[in-house]
């Protein structure tokens, strides 16, 4: 069996990586000293985070130097992420430090003014070692820093050969590759099928998937990303504390049969395996009830990611109680261990509902400063702001008059339940259960402030009513932040993504019931937006 190296001391979170080498059949060791190095047959170098922390961390526990002479050397080599960024010279990421100075250059962040950062999704791989430019398929990235295109001005790479992608406008360094050494801007790791097959290539048969692969792929390059279609499971614990996929209307989870009961809709592990083969880019799992207490060490929901994350190979998001919580003992269970819980299970992404309301109240009445003290910004430096996703549960408050609120106001058509005229989008808690005064733009503006890398716009109104996403809500938020928006709540129909990436600039859209009661699959929704001309993942079998 082929063994792998992996400096594991250096990035928040990667177990992902370590699920998706097994599942591709290699046996993986842990870099700790620079004496492993000498040892190791190829070594893998993931970064997940800030390129600072990265080489810092390198250079404390010894590996700089040993890294960098492996790596000169040609010696079997993989980087991810900012595990290929600090080969380079630096980056505007951390300008006090340097990198490995292996490449000449230096990153510099993406252009946020005309689209989202960080630059969440899939965009397509292009290698041109040949004479034609050849498309390696569509692979996950997740970075703000990019080095550009054209690389250097005298346009020699040294023998080095540049993978590129785009990201609108920005075309930049996907990757690069010489001899045996490999490095990544993408994740292969949570790129599907294609990814592990990349990894499968490159680990064990030595050979660059690039041009076998890239043979048999058509697509044509985006320079937009694929608009992202994302499968939920909103999950709860059962009286026998079995974890099942619910569903509700606006939030109500009880059915309207006489019984009342709590509607159980199936099994999240088999749910979730299921969405994944139907092609969807990201799973998203909310624990609706965790509220009511964090989730321990081997509670159902941590089972629940071990087992999803070994054979499910995209980004998974999970949700609930993440907020600092008073055990019975006196002490507090801090949000963080909850999330730090959470990553060590599987999870690539948190999403923090009540705690980041409590969070942007803070911040407000702190004169709009963020104070260090939040769990998005404990949980965003130590894991990166891409794996922290603010969910918002807004609901319609309805008012007489705009003047009767400070909050920006919409006309309401009908009128609200006592003759409103109009209504502004109000925050809530705890699942819809309390309100606070901030509107959505105060909440989004703030989270991003204090460090979120994406938020997810969910809709007490329109949850469950198959009635489509609430476009004014989606468009109202995307003008306010520039970190990436997911569409939720009130997908029936395939068209209803399609109007969502249509008629607003959201960067992904996410549905559950239709999902679950069957009516459409991930794949229905994908081919009615690939025939309205939208770019999606394709998915290889
Ligand atoms: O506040 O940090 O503990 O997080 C709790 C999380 O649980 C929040 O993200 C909140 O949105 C979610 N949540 C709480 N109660 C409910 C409930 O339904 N009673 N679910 C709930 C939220 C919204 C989406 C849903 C979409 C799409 N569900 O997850 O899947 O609305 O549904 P549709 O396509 O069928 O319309 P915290």
């Amino acid at each position: 069996m082929t063994r792998v190296h992996v400096i594991g001391n250096i990035a928040g979170n990667i177990r992902s990586l370590v699920n998706a080498l097994e599942a591709v059949g290699v046996e993986v060791a842990w870099i700790t000293t620079p004496e492993d190095i000498s040892s190791a047959k190829i070594v893998i170098l993931p970064g997940v985070g800030n390129f600072g922390h990265c080489v810092r961390e390198l250079a404390t526990s010894g590996l700089l130097t040993p890294l960098r002479k492996y790596i000169e050397k040609g010696n079997p080599f993989l980087g991810i992420c900012v595990g290929m960024q600090v080969l380079f010279d630096g980056s505007e990421e951390d300008a006090s430090i340097a990198g490995l100075g292996i490449l000449s250059g230096s990153l510099k962040r993406f252009d946020d003014r005309s689209k989202s950062v960080p630059h969440i999704g899939w965009s397509t791989v292009m290698s041109n070692s040949s004479d034609v430019s050849a498309s390696l398929g569509q692979f996950y990235f997740v970075h703000s820093f990019k080095l550009s295109l054209p690389w250097n001005k005298s346009n020699d790479t040294n023998g080095w050969e540049v993978l590129k992608a785009s990201y609108y406008e920005e075309d930049f360094v996907a990757g690069v590759h010489r001899g045996a050494v490999l490095a990544t801007q993408y994740h292969p790791e949570k790129s599907g099928v294609l990814g592990l097959k990349f990894l499968r290539e490159f680990l064990i048969n030595a050979t660059l998937l690039s041009l076998s692969l890239a043979e048999q792929r058509t697509i044509t390059t985006m320079k937009k990303p694929t608009c992202r279609v994302i499968a939920c499971l909103d999950v709860r614990e059962d009286d026998n504390g079995t974890l099942v996929v619910t569903k509700g209307d606006s939030y109500d989870v009880r059915s309207h049969t006489s019984d009342g009961n709590v509607r159980n809709v199936g099994d999240p592990v088999r749910m979730a395996q299921a969405y994944y083969e139907s092609g969807a880019d990201e799973i998203v799992f909310l624990n609706i009830t965790s509220f009511r207490r964090p989730p321990a060490e081997n509670s159902p929901t941590l089972e629940l990611l071990e087992k999803v994350s070994r054979s499910v190979f995209v980004p998974l998001t999970i949700g609930g109680g993440i907020v600092d919580f008073p055990l019975p003992d006196g002490s507090i269970e801090s949000a963080f261990n909850v999330a730090r819980r959470y990553f060590s299970a599987g999870a690539d992404k948190v999403s923090i509902g009540s705690d980041a309301v409590y969070a942007a109240e803070k911040y407000w009445r702190n004169g709009a400063k963020p104070d260090g003290t939040s769990s998005i910004e404990a949980i965003a430096k130590a894991y990166g702001n891409q794996a922290v996703v603010v969910s918002i549960d807004p609901r319609k408050q309805y008012v007489k008059a705009s003047v009767a609120t400070e909050h920006t106001t919409f006309p309401a058509s009908p009128y609200g339940p006592e003759g409103e005229e109009c209504y502004w989008y109000q925050c809530t808690t705890k699942g819809g259960r309390e309100g606070s005064d901030l509107d959505v733009v105060q909440l989004a503006r703030a989270v991003q402030h204090l460090g979120a890398g994406e938020i997810l716009v969910n809709s007490i109104d329109n949850d469950g009513k198959n009635m489509g996403f609430d476009l004014q809500l989606l468009s109202l938020i995307k003008r306010s932040v520039q970190i990436p928006v997911i569409a939720s709540s009130g997908a029936g129909k395939p068209q209803h993504f399609v109007d969502a990436f249509e008629q607003t600039t959201v960067d992904a859209a996410l549905g559950a019931g239709m999902f679950h009661r069957g009516d459409f699959t991930v794949q229905d929704v994908k081919s009615s937006m690939h025939n309205a001309g939208l770019p999606v993942r394709q998915t290889v079998a």
